[in-house]
Parts: structure tokens; C-alpha cells; sequence
């Protein structure tokens, strides 16, 4: 899964896709590089990051995601977004599926995919963007983590979305213990039966690892990271430089086949 993040302030590719344009331009790219779906957002869910309206969310994506509708780019489009207006439109625009980083919290975000018929990643956050990074708590993250999204994936699936993925929200309000707890579990996560999406690109996690503190500069510490999750058995990784990843993902792959 390729990032395409149509923001002024992600954390990493923030103001370089904002026009349609460009973010089209981006898609080409990634799509080159082996993705083989794109993740479309208008709001960074970084720690600390001002909430947008939803307005000013749809100003963003549908000039993307109707730019990629009529070019017939051959992958699946996500819209990461936890606002239900947002979700619906885009999958009105073309959007095949929803990326909820607050995992389906909102009961009217389950109404809109059921409706749409459209798949959704349940993603795992404590608190909000706001506040999320400023004391998280667990006594066992990883059970609790997915424990919470196994209700989520139940609750989704009985109210009629057609399926989920379930994602453990690296850095979502988790420290780096918790961030490697979760990351050493997740084998039970998969073991729930459901398909896993791992999404650590660039983030902090690879700052308090390896000392790196240009997220520009996190690309090789972001595989080791996706590796250790394709080993334990994710589906899918969500990452910005897709072609470092699919590279890594062959040589791993022809060694375990
Ligand atoms: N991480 C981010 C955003 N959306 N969705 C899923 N399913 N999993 C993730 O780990 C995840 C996500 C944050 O990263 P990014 O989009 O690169 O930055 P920003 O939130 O600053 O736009």
C-alpha cells in the first residue's frame, strides 16, 4: 500500500502532493514501483496534528481520486479518513476501500461501508491525534490492542461491511515499548484469522531505534520493520518509498518460498 498523503503538514511528505497534479504524479510513481493499492489521505494523523474540516478534507482527495477514476490507474484506492462524510463521498468519487485509523469508533462509519459494500481497514489508536502521544497506558498492549480490534472486526462484520483488515496503529498512542510489544505479537494478532495491514513507515518507532531523526532518512529502518511483519505474517504494508519495500519483500519472499 503506497501513502499518498494530500496535506500541507504529514510528517514526512507533507506539501509535496498537495495540488492534484502532483499527487497524481506521486501516483504514477508508485504504482511504477509495485504498489498495488494507494492510500489517498487529506488530514495527517500525526501526534499533535490539527484536526481539518471535512470540507477542506474533500478539497484535497476527490480531485485525486476522480484524476485517478478517469486516468483508470490499475490498483485499489483507500481513503484514510475516520470522518464518515469524508468516506462516503470518496467512495462515491471511486475509492474501493476505507483506511479508519480510530478503527471504526464511530457507529456511522460501519453504516457507510456496510452500505457501499466497501472493505475496511480497522486501524488501533488510543485517544486522538491531539492528545494521543502525551501519557498512552496499558498493562498488556498487545493483548488489549487486539482484543479491541477483534470486537471491532466482529461488530463490523455483523453489521454488514464485507470484510476488514485489522491494523495494530504503530505509534497511535504507544510508546516505543508498546510499539515493539505489539511488533513481537504479532503473530497472535494474525492468528485472530483476519488479514493484518503493518503501517511503521518512517515513523518515530525507527527514530527511537536507530537514532535517525530526518524521517526522509527512515527508509532502511522501515523495511527491517515491515520484514520482521511480513515474517510473522501481515498481508499488507503500508509505506512512502515503495519501491525500497518491494525489492526487500522479493528477496524475502524467494527465501521463505
Ligand atoms: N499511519 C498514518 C496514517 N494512516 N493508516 C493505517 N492503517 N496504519 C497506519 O499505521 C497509519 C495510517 C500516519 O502516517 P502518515 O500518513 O505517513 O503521516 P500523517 O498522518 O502525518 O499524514
Amino acid at each position: 500500500m503506497g501513502i499518498l498523503n494530500v496535506t500541507p503538514d504529514s510528517f514526512s511528505d507533507g506539501g509535496r502532493h498537495l495540488s492534484a497534479e502532483a499527487a497524481l504524479t506521486q501516483a504514477a510513481m508508485l504504482v511504477k514501483g509495485g504498489a498495488t493499492v494507494l492510500d489517498v489521505g487529506g488530514e495527517s494523523t500525526r501526534p499533535g496534528a490539527e484536526p481539518v474540516a471535512a470540507e477542506t478534507e474533500l478539497g484535497r482527495i476527490l480531485p485525486v481520486l476522480e484524476g485517478l477514476r478517469s486516468a483508470g490507474v490499475p490498483v485499489l484506492v483507500s481513503v484514510d479518513t475516520y470522518k464518515p462524510e469524508v468516506a462516503a463521498a470518496a467512495l462515491r468519487a471511486g475509492a474501493h476501500l476505507v483506511n479508519d485509523v480510530s478503527g471504526l469508533r464511530d457507529p456511522e462509519m460501519v453504516r457507510v461501508c456496510a452500505e457501499a459494500g466497501a472493505p475496511a481497514v480497522v486501524m488501533h489508536m488510543q485517544g486522538t491525534p491531539q492528545t494521543m502521544q502525551r501519557a498512552p497506558h496499558y498493562s498488556d498492549a498487545p493483548r488489549e490492542v487486539f482484543a479491541e480490534l477483534q470486537r471491532a472486526a466482529e461488530r463490523a462484520l455483523a453489521a454488514g461491511v464485507p470484510s476488514v483488515m485489522l491494523d495494530p496503529g504503530i505509534g497511535f498512542g504507544k510508546t516505543a515499548a508498546h510499539n515493539l510489544a505489539l511488533l513481537r505479537g504479532l503473530a497472535d494478532l494474525v492468528a485472530l484469522g483476519y488479514p493484518v495491514l503493518l503501517g511503521a513507515s518512517r515513523k518515530g518507532l525507527v527514530r527511537e531505534l536507530a537514532g535517525e531523526s530526518v524521517a526522509d532518512e527512515r527508509d532502511p529502518g522501515s523495511v527491517a520493520l515491515h520484514l520482521w511483519g511480513a515474517q510473522q505474517g501481515v498481508a499488507m504494508v503500508r509505506v512512502h518509498n515503495v519501491p525500497a519495500h518491494a525489492q526487500a519483500l522479493k528477496v524475502w519472499a524467494a527465501l521463505r518460498d
